[in-house]
Formats: C-alpha cells, structure tokens, sequence
C-alpha cells in the first residue's frame, strides 16, 4: 500500500494528501454523524488532470473512490465504507471561478467552489444564481450538481439540474469528458450531462460546470405569516403566482415544532408574532424591475400587503408581518434555516424527504403525521420544507431524552409507513437529498424492477469495476 500512497503522492503531492488519522477524520463522517468510514488516504487534486491521474492510478490498481465535497449531503454519501479500502477525493482545492460571461448569463466554475462564493461573485456582477440553501456556506457546487440539489428557491428557478448548462467529467477510467458547452439548446444524442447529474459520485468526477446566471433582484419582499393549515399554505401560494406577478421565489411551510426547536437550540432566534401558531408560511417575492417612480421603496411589498390582506379576511393568513429591512427578512430566513441545525441539536431525528403533488400536500400531512404517531405515539413530528415544490421534510424526532439506538428501533417502522404513504400518493422517497446511502434498500424496495435494471446497466456500463462510489444509489 505504501507503493499506492507514493504515486499518489507523485500526482498531487504532501499539499493534496491527507494521511493522519486525525486529520482524516472530518472527511470520515457526515453531517448528520450517521456514519463513520474509514479510507485509505483523503486526496485533495488541485486539478482537472490531477483528478485524471488519481482515477486512473485508482482504476489500474483497483481502489475505489469516494468523492467529497463539501461533505453537508443528508444521504451519506460523501462518506467511506468502513473498510478502509477507499480514498475520498475532495475537490475543494478545485475552488476557482473561471469566467463570467455576464452577456451571456453565465458562469464557468471548478466543482470545489463552495456555493456562497458563486452566489457572491454573480451578484458582484449584478446577476443571480437561483440555488439557496441552509449549507450554502460550506456545500460546494460539484456536491450540488452530484445531488441536484433543491433548495429554498426552485418553484420559480427550478432543481440544480435547471441551473446548468455544461460539466466536464472525468470517468471511471480517467479519460476526461469535456462538456463544458455553454449551450442552451443541444439535442445531439443521449444526454450525457443529465446522466452524471444527481449520481452522486457513482459514474464519474464532475470537475467543472458552466452555471446558468439570472438577472439580480432589484425588488424583494418577504413576509413571515401564521396560516391555520397546509391547506391553507397551499392555497395562499395558488394565489400568490397572479397576485405578485409571477414573481414568487420561495414559499416555505413550518410547523411549530421545528420552530421550539429553532429557539431553545439557536441563540438569538425569536419569534416575529406575539402568539403561538400551528402552522407559518416563509413568503418570498422578487423581481428584477426596481420600483418605479411613485411606487414606495418596494413596489412588489404594497403588493405583498394587499394580498395578505385578502388572505385574511378569506381566513388563510392568521397573522403576518411583511419584512421592512433586509435585516428582518434574513431574521425570517434564519429562523427557516436553522431547522436542520435545531433538530440536530435537540437529539435524534430521522428524516423523509418527500414529495407528493402540491394539491395532494395537505392530506398526505394529516394522514402522515397520524400514521408517525400509530407508528411511536411519542415521537415528535417536525414537518417542513419546500411546500411549492409538494417536498417536505417530514421528519421525526425522538421522544424527549431517549439515546439514538433506543430510537433506531422504531426507525423502519416509522419510516415504512411513511413511504408507504408517499407511494399511495404517488409521490417521490427521496426529493431532493438522494439517495446514497442511507436509502439504498428503500430505493430497491420502491422503484421498478426496469428503473431498476435501467440504472444497473447504466452503472455496469460506465464503471464496470464498480469503483465510483461502491455501496451508494445502486447494488451491483
Ligand atoms: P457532499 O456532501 O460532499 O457530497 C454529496 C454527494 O455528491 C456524495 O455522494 C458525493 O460522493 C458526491 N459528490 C460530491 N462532489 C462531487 C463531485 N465533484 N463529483 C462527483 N460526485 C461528487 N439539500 C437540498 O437539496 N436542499 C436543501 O435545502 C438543503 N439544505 C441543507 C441544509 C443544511 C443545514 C445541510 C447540512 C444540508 C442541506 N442540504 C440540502 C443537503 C446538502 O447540502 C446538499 O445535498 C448539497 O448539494 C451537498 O453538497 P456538498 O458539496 O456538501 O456535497
Ligand atoms: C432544508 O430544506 C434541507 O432545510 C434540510 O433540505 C432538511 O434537515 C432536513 O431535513
Ligand atoms: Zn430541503
């Protein structure tokens, strides 16, 4: 083995090479600290033909890889199997910004660029890139691209997937696939680049992108509401889409319970209402028109207010209060992004995220949240999340004070009813995390035999050696 470390060493030297094991440790476990793997080295290339190198060395001596980014994924699947004989690859050295095109609305990155910086750097050029999300900080791009990750703004800008343009790839053999076409429309052939996006690291290494850019928001309102219900939610959005525009960018449903948990776990968070409710709504609008003249600072907030207003006299807003600063409004998302963060905090969770038909949301929560509770009537719902995209995190926190293998007990019992439920609906397992590894039975148990087969021979095909991130998505 020390001959492999050594040509490791010769491709991206002592800087790219993580041998310690305390150093490694941080790459050996997730976020959420369900698993901890064990590898073989943690490689960190600086370069596209540095990665190239390391597949190829890794494809003729056989060592599988698991590639890392930012390592926040839900699914474990940045995570090594336990037996050693991995090496994680981490892009995050691959951290540059390589072009902006601000006429053509778009940007070329390396996969290790953590999502913030691309977020910053468009909006220093006065352009959006859409993707947001709690990890945001510290997720990088290629980990995005892996996932197809969703976030707090895709009914208006789409999943990841919408958001791109080109990547270039290296492959299980090391060969360096250039697709870094900056190309709106391309129906040449089968679509390579939709096959490696949301693969999670199981049919190559992603390494560069070209990002789709929008034009920045000029006008943004954001108001904090209390709704009597997910039907409630469900219709205030409906109505939402006219009332504003078109220009709603996010809509995200809380219960109460994930909000106790924002506020005991995370310092200085406060409620923005004077009394207790069920149920609240995040509303965002945006546009890219600044206010015109006569309008006040924010034409699209009179609006806001006016459509809130109906909302409730029709009864579906309860309380409201509409940000007045961007201060406020980041107040109103940090309350929202720290949900992850809160539950961790408070013990152990288990996590479905699903989705269903928007429509079909508001019954799948009332037969859900009965079927958690028949399931452990202790447990503690705490239903959240994207409600314009039907996806929820429907997740269950332990009872009070119980250890996490106490909890585990009841997790296939908690978690078959749910999905379950989804399937009834017609819904989706896993909407936005993936899977990795943490759903791979349930994806056998609940996908097709031909979707199945379909992704074995798509997987067989491209890694043949079964060395790109064996064990996640798909059993070969
Ligand atoms: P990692 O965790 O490092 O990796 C994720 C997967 O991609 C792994 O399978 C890994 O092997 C693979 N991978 C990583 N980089 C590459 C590459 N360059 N080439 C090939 N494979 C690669 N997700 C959402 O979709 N929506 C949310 O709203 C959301 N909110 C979150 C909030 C918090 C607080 C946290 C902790 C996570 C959240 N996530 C969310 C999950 C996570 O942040 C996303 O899945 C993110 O896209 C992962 O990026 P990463 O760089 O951390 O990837
Ligand atoms: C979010 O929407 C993330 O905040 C994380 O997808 C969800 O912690 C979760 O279950
Ligand atoms: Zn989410």
């Amino acid at each position: 083995m020390s001959d492999f470390i050594d040509k490791l060493r010769a491709i991206v030297g002592d800087k790219g090479l993580i041998l310690d094991d305390k150093d490694k440790h941080p790459f050996l476990t997730d976020w959420r600290e369900n698993y901890l793997g064990a590898a073989l080295a943690i490689v960190r290339p600086a370069s596209t033909q540095e990665v190239a190198a390391v597949v190829k060395l890794c494809a003729a001596e056989k060592v599988a890889i698991c590639p890392q980014g930012g390592n926040t994924g839900m699914s474990g699947g940045a995570t090594p199997q336990e037996d050693g004989k991995e090496i994680v690859l981490s892009l995050t050295r691959m951290n540059k910004i390589l072009e902006i095109d601000k006429v053509g609305y778009s940007m070329t990155v390396e996969a290790g660029v953590i999502l913030k910086t691309i977020q910053e750097t468009a909006a220093e050029n006065d352009r959006l890139f859409p993707l947001s999300l709690g990890a945001e900080g510290s997720c990088t791009i290629g980990g995005n691209l892996s996932t197809n990750a969703g976030g707090v703004q895709v009914l208006h800008y789409g999943n990841t997937r919408q958001l791109v343009m080109g990547i270039e790839v290296v492959q299980p053999n090391g060969d360096i696939w250039n697709g870094l076409r900056a190309l709106k429309k391309d129906n040449t052939g089968y679509d390579l680049r939709d096959l490696y996006l949301g693969a999670e690291g199981t049919l190559g290494i992603i390494t560069k992108a070209v990002l789709k850019l929008w034009p920045k928001p000029k006008d943004v309102s954001t108001s904090w509401n209390a709704v009597p219900s997910p039907e409630a939610a469900v219709e205030l959005l409906s109505g939402a889409y006219a009332a504003s525009e078109d220009n709603v960018t996010s809509c995200e449903l809380m219960g109460r319970m994930g909000l106790e948990f924002v506020f005991k776990n995370i310092p200085g968070s406060t409620d923005p209402l004077a009394d207790k409710h069920e149920w609240y709504v995040l509303l965002e609008w945006a546009s890219s028109r600044p206010p015109r003249d006569g309008e006040n600072q924010s034409g699209l907030r009179d609006k806001m207010e006016a459509y809130l207003g109906e909302a409730m006299e029709k009864g579906l807003v309860l309380d409201a209060v509409i940000a007045q600063n961007e201060a406020q409004a980041r107040a109103f998302w940090a309350l929202r992004e720290n949900h992850s963060e809160g539950q961790k905090r408070e013990g152990p969770s288990i996590k479905h995220d699903i989705s269903v038909a928007v429509s079909k949301l508001p019954s799948f929560v009332t037969e859900g949240l009965a079927a958690m509770k028949k399931a452990l009537p202790d447990c503690r719902p705490v239903p959240f999340g994207h409600v314009g995209d039907g996806n929820l995190h429907f997740n269950c926190q332990s009872p009070p004070g119980w250890t996490k293998p106490q909890f585990m007990e009841y997790g296939d019992k908690i978690s078959g009813a749910i999905y379950d439920l989804v399937t009834a609906y017609g819904g989706s397992i896993s909407a936005e995390h993936g899977i990795g590894r943490i759903k791979v039975d349930e994806l056998t148990h609940y996908r097709s035999k031909i979707e199945l087969d379909v992704m074995r021979s798509i997987k067989r095909a491209l890694d043949p050696d079964n060395l790109m991130n064996p064990g996640k998505v798909i059993r070969v």
